[in-house]
C-alpha cells in the first residue's frame, strides 16, 4: 500500500463553497445523507438475505454528491457502482430504484439487469456495463453530440483507479484530448481495486500526473471534502464548457468496507480504516456547517429521522413487489428497437458502378438525408479511408461530420454508442474488419445489449472490410461473421452485389440498432452491377433468390454468391439446374427464403468463406436438417474454409479457401 500523494495546495482560490448561499449548503448536506442513509439500509437488508449484491460507496459519497451537484441537470453523468449519489442527486424516481435494486418488478431494467445497470436518458444518467472503464468512450461520444449541436453540455464519467489501467480509459482520454471534448474524468481514487492496492496498479505518483501526457487539464482533489469536489468539478466544467476540453479530476478517498459486501477487507491493514474514518464526508460537511452556525444536533437528527422513515418506506413497498416476471415472446422483443427503416423502392437512374461506389454512394446519400448521420474512422477525412469508401465526403459534408479518430477501434465504437443515445446516428469504419477484435467488447457488450437492458435504441453503423483472396495474410482477410453471429442485439448484413450494398447500407443506417456491415473487399472492384441513383433500400432480413434452379440449392453470402453463379453457370451447361440463395442479412436470416428453397429442391449446401468449424453455416444446415428433414434427398452439405489462419501466400490461400472445392463438391452433392 502506498500513501496516496495529497492535492497540491493552490493558494489563490477563494474558500471552496464560498459561492454557495446557506439554504445551497443545507441542500448539499441532505444529498450528502441520503445515498448513505440508503446504503445503510442496503446493508441490513443484505444481512437479512433480501438483497443479493451490495457494493458500497460509504465513505466515498462526496464525490458523486459534489460532481452531481456541480452540473448542470442537462449534462451527462456515467456513474459507475460505488455512485449512488449521482442517481440520488438526479432526483431519479426512488420508488423505481429501490425495485431496481433490489431486483423487484417495476425496476429500471426489467429484471434483466442489476443495481445500477441502467441508464434514464430523462435523466442525463448513462449507467454502466460491469466492464470497468468501458464507459468512458462513450462519454467522448455524448460530450461530442453537444459539441456537434453547439451546446454548452458537458459529460462526466466516473472510474476508479483500478479502471484507469484498462485501454478503454486511454483510448477515452486520448480521444477527448484530440478533439478537446467537454469531458470531466472523474478518477474516484479510492487506494484500492478489488484486493490490489494502488502501488500495484499503476506507478506514477499521483494519477492526475498523467494529464499532462494526454495535453489536458488535471487535479487532485481532496475527494472526502464535499465543497472542494464541488469546486474542482465546477471548475472543470467551467472549462469544459469554454471549449478548454476535457479535465483529469483524481478524487482521493478510500473504500471503507470490502470489494462487495461478501468479499470481507482481510487484505487492508487495519490502522488505514481508523485513519480514514476521521476524515469522513459526512462528519466532515457536518463540522463545516456546525462552523458556520448552519447545523445543530436537532437539526441534524430531524433531517436523518424525516429521511429514514422516506427509506424505510420505500423498502417495504418494493419488498412488496413481486419478482419480475416475463415470457420468452416479451424477451425476444425487446431484444431490438423497432427498426425504421422506410421501404423506399429505388426511382433514380440506374448506372453500371462497381462495389465500392455503391458504398461510397450510400454514404454520400446518408449523409445527405439525415443531419444526425456522423462518419468516424481512420484515415477517413481528407484521405478518404484505406479502400476509398470516404473519398471526397469531408470536402461536401464537412470534417464536423466525417471525422478521422486516432487509432483507436474501442475508443471510436464506445463514443459512437455515446452519439447514438444523445440522437446521432453514427458509422464506425474499421480499417480492416479484422482489427474489430480491439473493438469486440464494445460490440457484443455495449452496443448490443443496451436495448435489451434499459430500452435506449442505438443506432449505429459499424463497416467492416473483411475477406480474403487478396494475399493479405491472417490480419488482413478475416471473416468475421461467427464472431457476432452468436450475440443478440447485433444485426449482421454481407451485400454481395453493388446493388445491395447499396440498399442495405442505407437501411442500415435507417434501422435504428445496432448493425455490422460486412463488405469484401475483393468484391470492392471486381464487382459491378446496376445501382440506381438516389436513396433505396433493401431490407435486412430478407434473402434473394439469385438463380432459379430445381437440382440443389446453394446457400450462401458475400463473396460466396459470385463463387455459387459461377458454378452453377457451368453445371448448367452440363445440364444440370442450381439454385442460388443470397441470404444478404446473417441475422437476423430469413429462414423461410432457404426452406422454402430448399424444398423445392431437396438439396442443400451451405458456403461461406470463412473456416468450416464453427461458421454460420452451421446454424443454416442444422435449420435445414431439421425443416425439411422430409424432403431431402441428401444430407445437407458445408463447405468453408480450412480451419486454418488464412495464410499469406496466395498458393496456400488457395489450399485454404474453399473456392476450388465448391465443384466437386455440387457434382457429388448432385449424383448423391
Ligand atoms: C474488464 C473487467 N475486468 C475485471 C473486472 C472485475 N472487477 C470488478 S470491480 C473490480 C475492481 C475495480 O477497481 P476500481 O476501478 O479501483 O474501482 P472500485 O471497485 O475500487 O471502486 C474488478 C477487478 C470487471 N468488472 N471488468
Amino acid at each position: 500500500m502506498r500513501e496516496p500523494v495529497p492535492p497540491v495546495a493552490v493558494p489563490d482560490r477563494p474558500p471552496a463553497g464560498s459561492d454557495l448561499s446557506p439554504q445551497q449548503l443545507l441542500d448539499l448536506y441532505r444529498a450528502l445523507l441520503l445515498p448513505r442513509l440508503i446504503e445503510e439500509k442496503m446493508l441490513v437488508l443484505l444481512r437479512q438475505g433480501k438483497l443479493s449484491k451490495w457494493f458500497s460507496g460509504i465513505g466515498q459519497e462526496a464525490i458523486a454528491v459534489g460532481v452531481t451537484a456541480a452540473l448542470r441537470e442537462d449534462d451527462w453523468i456515467l456513474p459507475m457502482h460505488r455512485n449512488l449519489g449521482v442517481f440520488t442527486g438526479r432526483n431519479v424516481d426512488l420508488a423505481r430504484l429501490f425495485r431496481q435494486l433490489l431486483g423487484r418488478d417495476g425496476g429500471l431494467t426489467k429484471g434483466r439487469d442489476r443495481t445500477f445497470h441502467f441508464g434514464i436518458l430523462e435523466h442525463r444518467i448513462v449507467g454502466m456495463i460491469s466492464h470497468l472503464a468501458a464507459m468512458l468512450p462513450v462519454a467522448d461520444g455524448l460530450a461530442l453530440a453537444a459539441v456537434l449541436r453547439g451546446e454548452k453540455r458537458v459529460a462526466a464519467t466516473f472510474t476508479g483507479d483500478g479502471s484507469t489501467s484498462e485501454g478503454d480509459f486511454h483510448e477515452a482520454v486520448n480521444l477527448a484530448a484530440v478533439w478537446k471534448l467537454p469531458v470531466l474524468f472523474v478518477v474516484e481514487n479510492n487506494q484500492y481495486g478489488l484486493s490490489t492496492p494502488v502501488s500495484e496498479q499503476y506507478a506514477c505518483a499521483r494519477l492526475s500526473d498523467r494529464a499532462p501526457g494526454y495535453g489536458i487539464a488535471g487535479e487532485t482533489v481532496d475527494g472526502n471534502d464535499l465543497l472542494a469536489v464541488h469546486a474542482a468539478a465546477s471548475r472543470a466544467a467551467a472549462r469544459a464548457r469554454a471549449g478548454e476540453g476535457p479535465t483529469l479530476l483524481e478524487f482521493l478517498t478510500f473504500r471503507m468496507r470490502g470489494h462487495e459486501e461478501a468479499s470481507g477487507t482481510a487484505y487492508v491493514p487495519k490502522h488505514l480504516f481508523e485513519e480514514w474514518k476521521v476524515k469522513d464526508p459526512i462528519v466532515r460537511f457536518e463540522s463545516t456547517l456546525r462552523e458556520r452556525a448552519l447545523l445543530d444536533d436537532k437539526k441534524a437528527a430531524a433531517m436523518r429521522a424525516d429521511l429514514k422513515a422516506r427509506i424505510d418506506a420505500l423498502a417495504d413497498e418494493a419488498l412488496a413487489a413481486s419478482d419480475p416476471h416475463s415470457t420468452p415472446e416479451a424477451e425476444l422483443a425487446d431484444v431490438y428497437a423497432e427498426s425504421r427503416v422506410r421501404e423506399e423502392a429505388p426511382s433514380g437512374e440506374e448506372s453500371e458502378v462497381r462495389y465500392i461506389d455503391a458504398i461510397h454512394d450510400a454514404l454520400a446519400e446518408a449523409l445527405r438525408q439525415d443531419p444526425r448521420v456522423v462518419l468516424l474512422g481512420q484515415d477517413i477525412a481528407e484521405y478518404g479511408g484505406v479502400f476509398k469508401a470516404t473519398q471526397g465526403l469531408m470536402d461536401e459534408f464537412g470534417k464536423a461530420r466525417v471525422r478521422n479518430t486516432p487509432i483507436i477501434e474501442s475508443g471510436a465504437l464506445g463514443a459512437a454508442l455515446g452519439l447514438a443515445l444523445d440522437g446521432f446516428v453514427p458509422m464506425v469504419e474499421m480499417q480492416f474488419g479484422d482489427f474489430v477484435t480491439c473493438g469486440f467488447n464494445q460490440i457484443v457488450n455495449n452496443l448490443a445489449k443496451t436495448h435489451y437492458r434499459w430500452g435506449a435504441r442505438v443506432p449505429v453503423v459499424v463497416r467492416l472490410p473483411i475477406g480474403g483472396g487478396t494475399g493479405a495474410g491472417p490480419f488482413h482477410s478475416q471473416n468475421v461473421e461467427a464472431w457476432f453471429t452468436h450475440v443478440a442485439g447485433l444485426k449482421v448484413v454481407a451485400p454481395a452485389t453493388p446493388h445491395d450494398a447499396k440498399g442495405l447500407l442505407l437501411a442500415a443506417f435507417q434501422d435504428g440498432n445496432p448493425v455490422l456491415y460486412l463488405e469484401h473487399k475483393q468484391l470492392y472492384r471486381s464487382a459491378k452491377g446496376k445501382v440506381p441513383a438516389g436513396s433505396y433500400t433493401v431490407p435486412l432480413g430478407k434473402a434473394a433468390v439469385v438463380r432459379q434452379g430445381d437440382d440443389v440449392t446453394v446457400v450462401t453470402y458475400g463473396v460466396g454468391v459470385a463463387w455459387a453463379l459461377e458454378a452453377a453457370a457451368r453445371l448448367g451447361d452440363e445440364g444440370f439446374s442450381v439454385e442460388v440463395v443470397d441470404l444478404r442479412t446473417l441475422l437476423p436470416w430469413d429462414r423461410e427464403a432457404v426452406v422454402a428453397s430448399v424444398r423445392k429442391t431437396a438439396k442443400a449446401l451451405v458456403l461461406h468463406e470463412a473456416p468450416l468449424t464453427g461458421g454460420f453455416g452451421g446454424e443454416i444446415a442444422a435449420t435445414l436438417a431439421k425443416e425439411c428433414f422430409a424432403d431431402l434427398d441428401a444430407p445437407v452439405e458445408r463447405l468453408g474454409a480450412l480451419d486454418t489462419p488464412v495464410p499469406f501466400s496466395k498458393a496456400l490461400e488457395e489450399i485454404f479457401s474453399p473456392r476450388a472445392r465448391l465443384l466437386p463438391m455440387l457434382r457429388t452433392l448432385l449424383s448423391f
